[in-house]
């Protein structure tokens, strides 16, 4: 089976490889698609929904969205659904490399106490165009005061497992996935999938 990825972000496309075996998983650039979906959405929901239907309907094949982000408690759940564009000067033309986000990231929660966050993973699969199906997920943390670890991307460094007693950056990408916010929706697309393949 073929699925069409509506990302253009490397990491993410590296996870969903792992999370989807046996499914052929092809990116916007490897289709020669300039894919570059405008996120206005408030909601994880509505991007997911969003990207996935406009990707569909550049190529009219079964397609598979992931919409994420960081939600800090604290902060009123930002940087939520503009966790990519999060401290962009000029509202997300130009975009904070990941070090530049956490360190802003870090300065915003200095002296709070309530480090309670979430990441958040909207995962959509259309496989036609009245035809498709969201799922969200989440993986509970903690906000760390300083970034640790040299995996994954993102706001991984900064984001504890108290489960764990590591940060997301600590993780193999196996042992991420299978607690991740995006391992966790995979997990509820992926049974999907099998459901699908059992109808007539
Ligand atoms: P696409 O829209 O092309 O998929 P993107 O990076 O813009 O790529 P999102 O709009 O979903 O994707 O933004 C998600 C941002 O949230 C992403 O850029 C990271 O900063 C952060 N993020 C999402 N998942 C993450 C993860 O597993 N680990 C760390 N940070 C993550």
């Amino acid at each position: 089976m073929e699925l069409h990825i509506a990302t253009n972000n490397a990491h993410k496309v590296r996870e969903l490889e792992e999370l989807f075996p046996g499914t052929r998983l092809r990116t916007p650039a490897q289709s020669g698609i300039s894919f570059d979906y405008d996120e206005v959405e408030a909601t994880f929901l509505g991007n997911s929904l969003g990207k996935a239907r406009a990707l569909y309907d550049l190529i009219r094949a079964p397609v598979l969205a992931d919409d994420s982000g960081l939600c800090v408690d604290a902060l009123g759940g930002a940087p939520g659904v503009k966790s990519a564009r999060y401290g962009s000067p000029d509202g997300g033309r130009t975009v904070l490399s990941a070090r530049e986000k956490n360190e802003l990231l870090l300065r915003e929660m200095e002296g709070r106490r309530d480090r309670s966050c979430r990441f958040v993973c909207a995962m959509t699969l259309m496989v036609s165009e009245h035809r498709f199906f969201t799922v969200q997920e989440t993986c509970e943390g903690l906000l760390l005061e300083a970034p640790r670890g040299g995996e994954g991307f993102g706001y991984d460094p900064v984001f504890l497992l108290p489960g764990e007693g590591l940060s997301m950056a600590e993780l193999s990408l196996e042992r991420k996935n299978r607690l991740s916010h995006r391992g966790r929706a995979a997990a509820r697309i992926r049974s999907i999938l099998g459901s699908l393949a059992a109808l007539p």
